[in-house]
């Protein structure tokens, strides 16, 4: 069973008037579809509107149970505490937290509905995977109400180091609900470390290296799975004949430029898509790229508008593209060709086969999939990724060009590098992060957490059938 904030599925209003399922697919959802229909599998999560409870559903072999979230749980839960709370302060702080008590009472109030209805839907000895940092005290709710359940959580986030943490005033209860689980995942070492070591100072308990050692005898294990793309999926789609066509027809509606830039990223604070943008216009304004034959096109997925951080960002961001494109733009030739919008797989497909350079600059991520996406779509082995140090991602894929996007003046020096580099180099480079998100797709991923679990619980009378993947 997977406990997720969002079902896999959106309640959208269908033409004739009533109200029905669209799936929303992701990696999440293709890389655990396969192994919960093969498991007779249960998706319980939120629809993405606030509304009544619906009833469960089956789909294709899967069991949906939606979840209910009245409006001022939106605002206090998901919006206040998971978006305006948790998510800054997991992230370095980059933008401010709010702590609201009223927010944390709703995010308690929906992680035990969350809890509950898992208890009454799970079948006995089920493996639960819960996932990131909405559902945090979810672990620990559910092994109270069924202690026979082996329990994994996936933090798709950084965990933050105990300096910020530790400003949570609700620090022990998130390291409590957390060790309800026999195996919290992080994305990568440090962050397993940080949660070891927080756990041992604010909450006593003895730790050995990945292992939480609780007072009734139960471990808790802290291990690190990077997460992944359908790479297949993704390379099937790049190399498509219609793919190809739309990445020609993109390059010809901007000219057919010499090179093109490309950011996407949701629009949030986190990925530093103010700093990548200055840096750029200031290298047209130093003259090392030329409106002429150069543009820099950057998507910006709508995300949070609700929240008052995203939509300072979203006019901040407006302004700075205005201003660049106002002072050093031409008839015909911006500078950026900034989109606010979200696209089909498609188009995103054909926007990275479009770009010569693939700017990827977030302040903190706990991965970025973006940049692995690029990478599975350059099956030509050519390309070139410029990637943050501060992405998880940079972890895996060293041979990116990688950057500090504090550092406005290496960052610029670091992408003329990328775009002055020979044929020999990026290929080089690119066939070795190729192989990387080749031999580690999001099959993969979810395969190891969940042999992992069932590992560290041998003696549970219904163990998953994990390898079926891919
Ligand atoms: C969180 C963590 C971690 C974006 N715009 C469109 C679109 N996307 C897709 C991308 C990519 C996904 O959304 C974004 O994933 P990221 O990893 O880049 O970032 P977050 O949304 O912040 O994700 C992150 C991730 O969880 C997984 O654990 O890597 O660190 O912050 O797949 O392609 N997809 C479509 N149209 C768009 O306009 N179809």
């Amino acid at each position: 069973m997977i406990v997720a904030n969002r079902l896999p599925v959106d309640r959208v209003k269908l033409p004739d008037g009533t109200l029905g399922w669209r799936k929303s697919p992701g990696g999440l959802v293709t890389a655990l579809e396969p192994v919960m229909r093969s498991n007779q599998g249960a998706w319980v999560g939120w629809p993405g509107t606030a509304g009544e409870e619906a009833d469960p559903f089956v789909d294709d072999g899967l069991s949906l149970v939606p979840i209910a979230m009245s409006e001022q749980e939106v605002r206090e839960f998901y919006e206040g505490f998971s978006n305006g709370t948790l998510w800054p302060l997991y992230h370095d702080v980059v933008a401010k937290p709010e702590f609201h008590r009223e927010w944390w009472d709703s995010y308690v109030t929906v992680n035990r509905r969350f809890a509950n209805r898992a208890a009454e839907v799970a079948s006995e000895g089920a493996t639960v995977w819960i996932q990131d940092y909405q559902l945090q005290l979810v672990p620990q709710m559910l092994r109270d109400l069924r202690p026979d359940l082996r329990i994994g959580f996936f933090l798709h986030i950084p965990f933050p180091p105990g300096e910020l943490f530790q400003q949570l005033p609700w620090r022990r209860q998130i390291l409590e609900g957390l060790l309800g689980a026999d195996l919290v995942g992080f994305q990568l070492n440090g962050a397993a470390q940080n949660f070891v070591r927080l756990v041992r100072q604010r909450v006593g308990h003895k730790t050995h290296r990945d292992t939480v050692y609780l007072p009734d005898g139960r471990t808790v294990q802290a291990t690190a799975f990077p997460i992944s793309i359908d790479t297949n999926g993704f390379e099937e789609l790049a190399r498509s004949q219609s793919v190809a066509e739309r990445a020609t027809q993109i390059r010809a509606a901007l000219g057919n430029p010499k090179r093109v830039l490309l950011g996407i990223d949701r629009l949030d604070y986190t990925k530093g898509i103010y700093p990548r943008l200055r840096a750029y216009s200031e290298l047209v304004k130093d003259g090392h790229f030329d409106v002429n034959d150069s543009v820099f096109v950057q998507v910006a997925t709508p995300s949070r508008e609700r929240v008052e951080q995203y939509r300072v960002l979203r006019d901040d961001i407006d302004r700075l593209v205005g201003r660049i494109n106002g002072d050093l733009g031409r008839i015909g030739k911006p500078v950026i060709s900034y989109m606010h919008s979200s696209f089909p797989r498609h188009e995103m497909a054909a926007l990275y086969r479009a770009a010569d350079i693939m700017v990827v600059t977030p302040f903190r991520d706990g991965m970025n999939l973006v940049a692995k996406e690029y990478v599975a779509c350059r099956f030509d082995n050519d390309g070139a990724l410029v990637l943050s140090e501060f992405a998880g991602a940079a972890n895996e894929m060293r041979q990116a060009w990688l950057i500090n996007p504090y550092d406005i003046n290496g960052m610029k020096a670091t992408i003329l590098e990328a775009a002055q580099s020979d044929d020999k180099e990026r290929s080089r480079r690119m066939k070795a992060m190729r192989k990387t998100v080749i031999d580690n797709d999001v099959a993969k991923w979810a395969n190891k957490f969940l042999e992992s679990l069932t590992q560290l619980r041998p003696n549970h009378t219904k163990p998953v059938r994990p390898a079926r993947l891919s």
